[in-house]
């Protein structure tokens, strides 16, 4: 195993479940002390304990990304108890929703754009004041649905298009200062909380065949082979690649 991470001090939001604990694990298991983040508290307890017991350093925040002040509050925390330094942020929360324009309510809208755009301008926010000593590094999360339209995702759609947006705006304030900052936009992960919540909308094997006609690799994609993209990235190995939009998507934004 590689220490690419020795030393290291890394918050990843969404961190309970899903990607985001493979993502804390790996970090972890390649030396980062973590801040794991997450509106499940008791999910989030969960994990933490899990990735004390392979011996990583961990702390555990349970918060609502799109609420600024309890964003505020909790960074206040995480970077005391990280004796004022932070050189990883990984905006991984999200959520997604359903509806055309005209079937979105704004209420769904709103929370939508909330959780994914607001909550991760209001991580970086609050990270970057820590990332200017030594340098640091922010993957956000985008998606590959904020390249092209996907049925019935206008609200989910549009925000992964601003990530992709803010994710440029950022990198060029802050690469200057050393924050390399780039945006993963992963197609269809099939084993995951998102995924399954996507594929389930699919109402016939029909539309299910369609979907993944969509994939020339034939297949829909494995939480690693996300997870992979975002440890490099991370890691000093991409020092050269600032404001970039990797996607991961068996090629489906080829086709
Ligand atoms: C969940 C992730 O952001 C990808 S949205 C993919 C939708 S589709 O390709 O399965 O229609």
């Amino acid at each position: 195993m590689s220490h690419r991470f020795q030393g290291k001090k890394a918050v990843i939001t969404g961190a309970a479940t899903g990607m985001g604990y493979d993502i804390a694990r790996r970090l972890g298991m390649e030396g980062a002390s973590l801040a794991l983040l997450d509106v499940n508290e008791a999910a989030l307890l969960n994990a933490a304990q899990a990735l004390s017991a392979h011996g990583i350093v961990v702390k555990a925040y349970q918060l609502d990304v799109s609420n600024p002040q309890a964003v505020s509050n909790t960074f206040s925390k995480l970077i005391e108890e990280f004796s004022g330094v932070l050189d990883i942020l990984i905006n991984n929360a999200g959520i997604a929703d359903f509806g055309s324009v005209e079937t979105t309510e704004p209420e769904t809208w709103n929370s939508v754009m909330s959780v994914n755009v607001n909550g991760t301008y209001l991580c970086a926010k609050l990270a970057l004041p820590a990332m200017k000593q030594r340098g640091g590094t922010i993957i956000n999360f985008g998606s590959i649905a904020g390249m092209v339209g996907i049925p019935n995702m206008a609200a989910y759609c549009t925000s992964k298009a601003a990530v992709i947006g803010l994710t440029k705006q950022m990198a060029v304030d802050y690469s200057k200062l050393g924050i390399r900052v780039n945006c993963i936009c992963p197609g269809m992960i099939a084993d995951t909380d998102m995924g399954r919540q996507i594929l389930a909308t699919d109402e016939s094997e029909d539309m299910m065949i369609k979907r993944l006609s969509k994939y020339p690799i034939g297949r829909f994609g494995k939480p690693e082979e996300i997870v992979a993209v975002v440890l490099f990235l991370a890691s000093d190995e991409a020092s050269f690649i600032c404001g970039s939009t990797f996607t991961v998507d068996g090629g489906m934004t080829a086709l």
